[in-house]
């Protein structure tokens, strides 16, 4: 079984119920949730390799302007299955029925980060969780 980590950003935390709901009926089990608040410097730290993109300001911004719910989920193929089940980066572009694609709002507001490797899901993991 393999891990990784999503997080349900600011903008859509109200439905982090239905979007838990969602992925377990994909058949990921989740194995731990945490609801917190990013301090930019968090925010930053978690966001490192995009430092010095234009979005990065106004991505750190975002998701340091409320609470997020962190989930460390479990699957075969976690960390593809995943990304499949969030979409693009635009929710404009994402696949109907996607995650982004139902509860995104923009590049930045779009309501799920999933790890996008097996080794960002291992260094995301315990950036929330650390002892596991
Ligand atoms: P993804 O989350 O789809 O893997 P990344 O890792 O390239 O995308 O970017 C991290 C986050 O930065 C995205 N989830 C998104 O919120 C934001 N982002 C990426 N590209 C843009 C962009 N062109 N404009 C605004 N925000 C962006």
């Amino acid at each position: 079984m393999e891990q990784t980590l999503m997080i349900i950003k600011p903008n859509a935390v109200a439905k982090a119920e239905e979007i838990i709901g969602r992925v377990k009926q994909e058949g990921f089990t989740v194995r731990q949730t945490k609801t917190l608040s990013l301090t930019s410097q968090e925010a930053k730290e978690f966001y490192a390799v995009h430092r010095g993109k234009p979005f990065f300001a106004d991505l750190v911004r975002f998701m340091d302007s409320g609470q997020i719910v962190v989930a460390l989920l479990e699957r075969r193929d976690a960390v593809t299955y995943l990304r499949k089940t969030v979409g693009a980066t635009d929710p404009s572009e994402a696949v109907k029925g996607t995650l982004r694609e139902i509860y995104g709002a923009s590049k930045t507001q779009n309501a799920v980060h999933a790890s996008d490797s097996l080794a960002n899901a291992k260094r995301e993991i315990e950036f929330f969780f650390n002892n596991s």
